[in-house]
């Protein structure tokens, strides 16, 4: 489905199942119900808002066609007078009234911004990284979200789809990787920002079983519209049991070097990395091993395994050189094994790799999972 598809088929659905063809219910103008129970309160305050307008806009046009007739060119009004240039009650109602009906939408908006924006202490927490023109959703347990081909998109691009548990408050901790991109679910009237170097957040209390539609709110380049993903709400005890399941430490079919490279993902380590070349908050791994760097001390060290071991373990023992301070420390978040798994896939990643030592230590890997099979 294409944008303009897309938009159609937005309005049609108004008519049809999600809508509502009452055009005097916010299910009407969101094109769907409502499904978060944070919803009502939008949905309260978008109506307000909606009558205001209307009441007003038809109130404007009657004087407006009065006076036109009224005091039209030609019907010189009877009694002709000069204006008075003050009245004070006329002043005290036209600041009075109007003020009356503006502050409840101040005060509806900006106890439901911040409702939206404090979530919970027991709230489920996701983590969702924006990049052109990419969701990724990553679980607490570390796992991705899986990706389906859907919908929702023209291109060949398969979208997240984040499951959430069903009843319990979900709290979205979110980055950009590149620009500026927005996370909005319709369906929950919610939307954030999503900024470089920055994490913003929201939260919402899914409260029945569902799919619902993720999109980009802000233009972010060619593809922006594609940019989309899916959240289905299941049951607790599936969310847990299945979230878990794909965080599975190695799977066993996985080499020291492919889980490596998955860790590389699982671990977040890409929101800074690239392993391609690319500029990031932190050094690309790609031909980092095997060669010397400098350091902000103004030292000089070889990256070998060794060296890499003790720097991802406490990254600020050495700052690389033009590079800020803000690599986090892994000590105790990354096991022994991931560390090794980590190293292994940046050494890989080098002209100067060293290919019968990968081998060995894929091979060592293997030998050690069939002896703990025994
Ligand atoms: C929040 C951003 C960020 C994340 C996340 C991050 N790093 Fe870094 N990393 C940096 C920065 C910045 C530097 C350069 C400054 C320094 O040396 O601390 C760096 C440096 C490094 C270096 C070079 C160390 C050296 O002295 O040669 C390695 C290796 C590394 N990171 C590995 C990792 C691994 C592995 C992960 C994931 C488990 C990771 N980083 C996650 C920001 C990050
Ligand atoms: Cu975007």
């Amino acid at each position: 489905m294409n944008a303009i598809d897309r938009t159609t088929s937005w309005i049609l659905a108004s008519s049809e199942g999600g809508g509502s063809s009452n055009i005097f219910s916010a299910a009407y103008w969101f094109g769907s119900a409502g499904a978060s129970a944070q919803a009502k309160e939008t949905e309260s305050l978008f109506m307000y808002i909606l009558w205001v307008n209307i009441v007003s806009f038809v109130a404007l046009m009657i004087l407006i066609a009065y006076f036109v007739a009224r005091y039209r060119r030609g019907k010189q009004a009877q009694n002709y007078q000069v204006s008075a240039a003050h009245n004070t009650p006329l002043e005290l109602t036209w600041s009075i009234v109007p003020l009356m009906i503006m502050v409840p939408i101040f005060y509806w908006g900006f106890t439901g911004y911040v409702n939206k924006l404090a979530a919970p202490a027991a709230s489920e927490e996701i983590r969702i990284i924006g990049q052109k023109w990419n969701w990724t959703a990553i679980y607490k347990s570390g796992a991705e979200a899986n990706r389906e081909n859907t919908e929702l998109t023209k291109t060949q691009y398969s979208v997240p789809v984040i499951w959430v548990p069903k009843g319990r408050p979900v709290k979205l901790i979110m980055t950009s990787m590149d620009v500026l991109h927005a996370f909005y679910i319709p369906d929950f009237r919610t939307k954030m920002d999503v900024i470089p170097n920055r994490y913003t957040s929201m939260w919402f209390l899914p409260e029945e079983l569902g799919t619902h539609e993720v999109f980009c709110a802000e233009y972010c380049g060619t593809n922006h519209s594609e940019m989309a993903a899916q959240i289905k709400v299941v049951e607790p005890e599936l969310y847990e049991s299945e979230t878990l399941k794909w965080a599975t430490g190695p799977s066993a079919e996985w080499s020291l070097l492919e889980y490596g490279k998955r860790l590389y993902k699982m671990k977040s380590c890409f929101t800074c990395h690239s392993d391609t070349g690319g500029p990031n908050t932190g050094p690309a791994w790609n031909n980092w091993f095997g060669h010397e760097h400098e350091y902000a001390d103004g030292s000089k060290h070889l990256a070998d395994d060794q060296w890499l071991r003790d720097n991802i373990i406490n990254s600020q023992s050495h700052i690389v050189k033009g590079f800020p301070t803000s690599m986090p420390i892994y000590q105790g978040l990354l096991k022994p094994l991931e560390v090794e798994a980590l190293v292994l896939y940046i050494q890989s990643l080098s002209d100067k790799k060293d290919q019968t030592k990968i081998d060995a230590a894929n091979a060592k890997y293997e030998e050690d999972k069939q002896k703990a099979k025994k």
